[in-house]
């Protein structure tokens, strides 16, 4: 049986670590595009030229030619500026967006049925523009953040009890901005409410002020990050996630996983994309697991929508 083939646009900090990851996970072969010439065919061989030691048969291949991603099942896209110290995702708004259209036409033109995952930020206002610009269906064109931005708030509670990670269950949604939405009432140890915890451990009024600075810590993850790095942004964590999806829908895992998708009237939405837990499998986006939310957690998700509406609102006038 054919390898599936998994195409990288963007061969920068998260571009190379997609494609490590790729091949340790035997996950297919990879195409690794950038415009920078050499740098994308430099970084394949070296990952290839430890194939041994690793011990994976995958074919890796590095290029600055739309058409070698032809075939691909699913393309990744980190093509774009990420954040420096001090600059809010949206700030890179004007710059990505020219960046996705080269980068969707690319996709379009060279592979129509692959899946696509979205990392580029700002991340919804991306997804927006490669479905419009690729035109195709929503179930195939989607966002990695939630994933990330989940990952970063189990693992603030995790620390704070003294647990593993592994056991630890709670989501964010809404869009991938200062405004994302934490959902602290499902938050979980295998089952066990976290709030209840924290509120054994400190009182009412002292677990609140912990659980609010966990929910703040992670919607700040990402600035916290690239403070301290000094240049460019968070590279590991947010290609791990994009892996787990693409492992989702190629190994049709139907994993329920907080992905940027488009909206039809889920949680109040219409016609946007924002971060919502989804089930990915061998469809793509083969359904939108909504759920109650209650009026504190509406009036937040819709502050978010908000603030990803305004994106979009400004992409005419980037892209006229
Ligand atoms: P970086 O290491 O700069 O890599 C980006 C790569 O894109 C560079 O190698 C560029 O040469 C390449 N590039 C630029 N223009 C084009 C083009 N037109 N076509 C193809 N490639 C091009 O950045 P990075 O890998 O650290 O981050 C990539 C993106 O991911 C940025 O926009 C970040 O803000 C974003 N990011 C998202 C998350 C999420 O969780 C959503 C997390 C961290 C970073």
């Amino acid at each position: 049986m054919a390898r599936a083939k998994i195409s990288l646009i963007g061969g920068g900090q998260i571009g190379g670590v997609l494609a490590q990851l790729c091949a340790l996970r035997e996950l297919g072969d990879v195409v690794l595009f950038d415009i920078v010439e050499n740098m994308p065919q430099g970084k394949m061989l070296d990952i290839a030229e430890v194939a041994r030691v690793d011990q994976f048969d995958v074919n890796l291949k590095g290029t600055n030619s739309y058409a070698d991603i032809a075939g691909s099942d699913i393309v990744i896209v980190t093509a774009g500026l990420p954040r420096k110290p001090g600059m809010s995702r949206d700030d890179l708004l004007g710059v990505n967006a020219k960046i996705m259209k080269q980068v969707s036409e690319g996709i379009k033109q060279y592979a129509p049925e692959s899946f696509v995952i979205i990392i580029s930020n700002p991340l919804d206002a991306m997804v927006t523009l490669c479905q419009k610009i690729t035109g195709f269906p929503p179930e195939r064109v989607m966002g990695q953040a939630g994933v990330l931005d989940s990952n970063r708030f189990c693992s603030f509670i995790a620390w704070e009890l003294g647990v593993s990670v592994r056991d630890v269950n709670a989501m964010v949604l809404g869009g991938h901005g200062d405004t994302m939405v934490p959902i602290v009432r499902y938050a979980n140890v295998n089952g066990i409410p976290v709030m209840e915890q924290l509120v054994r451990k400190y009182g009412e009024a002292k677990a609140k002020e912990v659980m609010t600075a966990m929910v703040e810590r992670t919607k700040m993850a990402g600035g916290e990050v690239v403070k301290l790095l000094g240049n460019g942004s968070a590279f590991y964590s947010p290609a791990s996630s994009a892996i787990a999806m693409a492992e989702a829908i190629l190994r049709d895992q139907k994993r329920v996983l907080p992905t940027c998708a488009l909206l039809k009237g889920e949680f109040g939405v219409d016609n946007y994309y924002v971060g919502v837990p989804c089930i990915l499998g061998a469809g793509g986006i083969e359904g939108i697991m909504e759920f109650e939310l209650d009026a504190e957690e509406q009036a937040l998700f819709d502050n978010s929508v908000a603030a990803v509406k305004g994106l979009i609102d400004e992409l005419p006038s980037i892209l006229p």
